[in-house]
């Protein structure tokens, strides 16, 4: 099913060729995707979400792909819409900003020695901005899209990597829960072993396996859950359990496997 692979191809394959098919050609775009390099090309195959966050040359907010009150009660629409609105588009706006300061070095116009410096807030915003779009993407209103089980080709590799969907659901919470301060929980896909796995990312950007595909993030920073649940953030996972959007995560996987 799977031919030897090519070194030439499998470099091809790296998120430079990745990004830029997604995001369009520029210089912004290209020097995104080299600040992407830890995430492999984990970003090239999401094209379903990397089209809706950049747009003429700039990265950009996509609208929710439901209305901010339609997770309710499992997400009041108040921390969405902060959430969103403001916390999502600080991201694009830094993405936005770490680019044209970079741009601005390349030119002389800047600090050279700040380099490393924009070049880290590239990859925080950057990452962040991405998790995002993945996030919303992720849930559904409880009912119309949103929570249950997988089915299919996904529901079969849950049950043959975690034992059992009961088993992944209670670790990947757990995987979660036991993020140490600010963080996400994901279900990736580890193209190695040709597996899923449960792991965790602190901040926007830090842990996550190299190469690993992102399928189903779930953010545990305390903006995403503090209006409703304060500190209870185990209430808040289990409650994301019941948004989940299985349809999404299953494209996901279908497209990260094939
Ligand atoms: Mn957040």
């Amino acid at each position: 099913m799977h031919s030897e692979p090519n070194p030439n191809e499998m470099m091809s394959a790296l998120p430079r060729r990745e990004v830029l098919t997604a995001a369009g050609a520029g210089a912004a775009a290209l020097l995104a995707s080299q600040a992407f390099g830890q995430a492999g090309r984990s970003f090239g195959v999401m094209p379903k979400v990397t089209d809706k966050g950049f747009k003429d040359g700039r990265y950009i907010l996509p609208s929710l792909p439901y209305r901010a009150d339609a997770l309710e009660p499992m997400l009041d629409s108040e921390t969405v819409e902060i959430h969103h609105r403001r916390h999502h588009q600080g991201y694009v706006n830094g993405m936005n900003t770490a680019l044209a300061e970079l741009e601005a070095i390349r030119e002389g116009e800047g600090d050279a020695s700040l380099t490393g410096y924009w070049a880290k807030k590239l990859t925080f915003a950057g990452s962040g901005h991405i998790n995002h779009m993945i996030y919303w993407m992720g849930m559904a209103p409880n009912g119309r899209g949103g929570g249950g089980e997988p089915t299919g080709e996904l529901a079969t590799q849950i049950a043959k990597d975690f034992g059992s969907f009961e088993k992944f659901a209670a670790q990947f919470k757990s995987t979660a829960q036991q993020v140490e301060g600010s963080g996400w929980g994901w279900l990736v896909w580890e193209p190695i072993g040709r597996r899923l796995l449960c792991v965790q990312m602190e901040s926007q950007q830090k842990l996550l396996p190299t190469a690993c595909v992102p399928l189903l993030g779930v953010d545990v920073w305390e903006h995403a859950y503090y209006l409703k649940y304060q500190n209870k953030r185990g209430e808040y996972l289990d409650a994301f359990m019941d948004l989940i959007n299985w349809q999404f995560v299953q494209q996901q996987f279908t497209d990260a496997t094939t």
